[in-house]
């Protein structure tokens, strides 16, 4: 019995499997699911990260009698095209949904899928924001799926979102074949690129191109393990057109097959040491990154800072990572490094919890005399900027259960009180900071049309679900209001990567993964155009999500950002900008939804922005998108009413009107 066990543990053996085994064992049918309860809440303690794909129950039941003489359920032999081992792997791996751009050389995947449809294709009609959607669906789902187009030609749109998925640690498959047959390669031909897997391999993390149409099914199953271990990161494979129409033998093999188990917990004696500087410190200090979201760990992060009232903060990323309402939540921090945060001044000891941290400045962000301490999965980026007394490689979940149990048996009453004091100031402090933030109504601007950005996210803020999801790609706008809550509260999905065209394409993907949460996609105007066509999907799969664009027909943004770099130059001036004014003419974005088959209006003021959201939410309740197109003021130096654009005007340059 405990060799069933171990097998269970270890995935070698399923669950119908274990108990049969126990029942063969003498035991009867109750007796052998009382054991499989209790061996099963032990397998899930293990696994505090979301576990890497694994098969589905449907891909174990069509298991043929020749895979029971290889004595493993979990590999099937597949004799036929390439592209259908594709998609039996696929389906192995624990794929649902196939996000994909028409490829004609695809053609035997897709025939493929027509009896397999617990393997859904959803047709996108850019690559970009297609890639974006796939990637919002894997990330508010935790589950896999592939992203894939035509050649090299199609892996060029996705390119951005592979950024963003390699930025932000993202698990996305991305598969494309190279156009050029295995027996014609080389030549130019058409589509032909040298080297095709080779252009993104910088910004993934495993890049593969598979040398024989049997290895199909290894590529894909290799491309889901890297890209699933942590820390995660987007994978890229490829193979030859041709591979897909050959006929192959090979092995379908479960993906739980592959899980390396990156389950790490931290050293004990470096957790020994971290615990004592903790207790010991004067103002200790805790920076929150993804890492705790991802390891499903905010109440242990919060459990954490309460042993020791210890203030929070964060440092720009993916999620809101600790609960913004409470008392110990200091505010994100307002620039780019920690000593921007206004409180607390002076930390003596600094602990992040999984941030990679993105250095902007010369100055690292966490400033060189206070001692600190890294507890992450992602050991590459660690140690690379900032001193780190206390390097603790680990899943932030089980770190963080092993620290909190450390600093558990250093707590005297002494130390106790001391924190209970320290909780009592920091709380002092967030009330006044939470008073202060709320100044942001008291703007003289509030109540004009067009209206300021902040009264939008106001707007919005004010009418959002308790749990609505945020996708956020609102541009220079500041976010303030929301209060997220990661703990059953208001998510938010930042635009971390930043290659824009992201926003409207993670919204569509978020929805599909959670139907059941309100999603409020916020998206400048240059970012929304940037990746529109997600609106379609929205509609075809009726998608409720509501977009609202901050329609400042402008990129604000690099326009402040350009007068800083040449303040006082030719530019201002003359209030000659090429680079940042949209409109002239202004883009109407319900127009383009409409054109997308989504509802929308054009929002003028703050009265009429009510009225529309109260009809954007109730499209939603009856399962449509729904757009708002809202006119935000242009802020900030050097803005003209009607600003210059360079004087290029075709029709009047031409000889002959044609
Ligand atoms: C794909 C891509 N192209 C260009 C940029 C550079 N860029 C950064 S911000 C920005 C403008 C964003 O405009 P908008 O969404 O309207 O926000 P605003 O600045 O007006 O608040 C641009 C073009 C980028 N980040 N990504
Ligand atoms: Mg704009």
């Amino acid at each position: 019995m405990r060799d069933l066990v171990a097998r269970y543990l270890n995935h070698a053996l399923s669950r119908r499997g274990f108990v049969r085994g126990l029942t063969q064992a003498g035991l009867t049918a109750t007796a052998a699911q009382s054991v499989l309860s209790s061996v099963s809440s032990v397998a899930r303690a293990q696994s505090p990260v979301p576990a890497p794909p694994s098969a589905p129950a449907t891909a174990a039941k069509t298991v043929p009698a020749a895979a029971a003489n290889t004595g493993n359920a979990a590999i099937k032999p597949f004799q036929g095209p390439g592209g259908a081992a594709f998609a039996e792997q696929l389906i192995a791996s624990g794929v649902k949904y196939v996000f994909g751009n028409s490829a004609s050389e695809d053609a035997q995947f897709y025939e493929a899928l027509v009896d397999r449809p617990q393997l859904k294709y959803i047709l996108t009609p850019h690559e970009g924001p297609g890639a974006a959607m796939a990637a919002g669906y894997v990330k508010a789902s935790g589950e896999p799926a592939i992203v894939m187009q035509a050649a090299v030609v199609g892996m060029a749109n996705a390119m951005g979102q592979i950024f963003n998925a390699f930025k932000e640690q993202t698990p996305l498959v991305v598969y494309s074949y190279r156009t050029d047959q295995s027996r014609r390669a080389g030549r130019d031909g058409f589509e032909e690129v040298p080297n095709q897997e080779q252009i993104v391999q910088p910004i993934t993390k495993y890049t593969w191109l598979a040398r024989r149409p049997d290895m199909i099914p290894e590529t894909v199953r290799r491309a889901f393990k890297a890209a699933w271990t942590p820390p995660h990161g987007p994978a890229y494979i490829s193979w030859h057109s041709d591979y897909n129409d050959e006929r192959v033998r090979t092995e379908i093999i479960a993906q739980d097959q592959f899980d390396p188990r990156m389950r790490v917990r931290p050293d004990p004696d470096e957790i020994e040491r971290a615990a004592k500087l903790l207790v010991e410190a004067k103002t200790p200090l805790l920076i929150v990154g993804d890492e705790v979201s991802k390891a499903k760990a905010v109440g242990k992060a919060v459990k954490l800072a309460e042993m020791l009232g210890m203030p929070v903060t964060q440092v720009r990323q993916l999620y809101a990572n600790f609960p913004e309402t409470h008392p110990l939540w200091v505010g994100n921090v307002p620039a780019g490094t920690l000593r921007s945060q206004p409180y607390p001044k002076n930390p003596d000891v600094i602990i992040n919890v999984g941030n990679k941290f993105q250095h902007n400045s010369p100055a690292p962000i966490v400033p060189r005399g206070p001692t600190f301490i890294d507890m992450r999965i992602d050991a590459a980026s660690m140690g690379n900027v900032m001193l780190t007394a206390v390097p603790l490689v680990a899943d932030v979940g089980l770190g963080l259960d092993d620290l909190i149990a450390a600093i558990g048996q250093l707590m005297t009453p002494t130390l106790k009180q001391k924190a209970a004091e320290r909780a009592e100031e920091v709380r002092k402090y967030a009330e006044n900071a939470k008073t202060l933030r709320a100044m942001v109504a008291n703007s003289p601007d509030w109540d004009q049309s067009p209206l300021i950005a902040d009264r939008v996210t106001w707007e919005i803020a004010h009418f959002a679900d308790p749990d609505a999801i945020i996708v956020n790609e609102a541009g220079s706008v500041a976010m303030h209001s929301f209060d997220f809550n990661p703990l059953g509260g208001r998510e938010l999905f930042y635009y971390y990567g930043a290659h824009l065209g992201s926003g409207v394409g993670t919204s569509a993907g978020v929805k599909l993964a959670r139907p059941n949460q309100q999603v409020i996609c916020m998206v400048g105007d240059g970012s929304f155009i940037f990746g529109p066509t997600a609106l379609w999907n929205m509609a075809r799969l009726e998608l409720p999500v509501i977009t609202v664009v901050y329609n400042n027909h402008a990129y604000s943004g690099p326009h402040s950002r350009v007068i800083s770099n040449v303040s006082g130059g030719r530019m201002v001036q003359t209030r000659q900008f090429v680079h940042d004014y949209l409109g002239n003419p202004d883009m109407n974005m319900a127009d383009i939804a409409r054109g997308f088959g989504v509802a929308g209006e054009v929002v003028q003021s703050p009265a009429q922005l009510r009225e529309a959201l109260g009809r954007a939410r109730q499209h939603t309740v009856e399962g449509k998108p729904y757009l708002l197109d809202v006119q935000v003021a242009r802020k900030g130096v050097g803005w003209a009413d009607k600003p210059w654009i360079p004087p290029i005007r075709v029709a009047e340059m031409r000889q002959r009107k044609v």
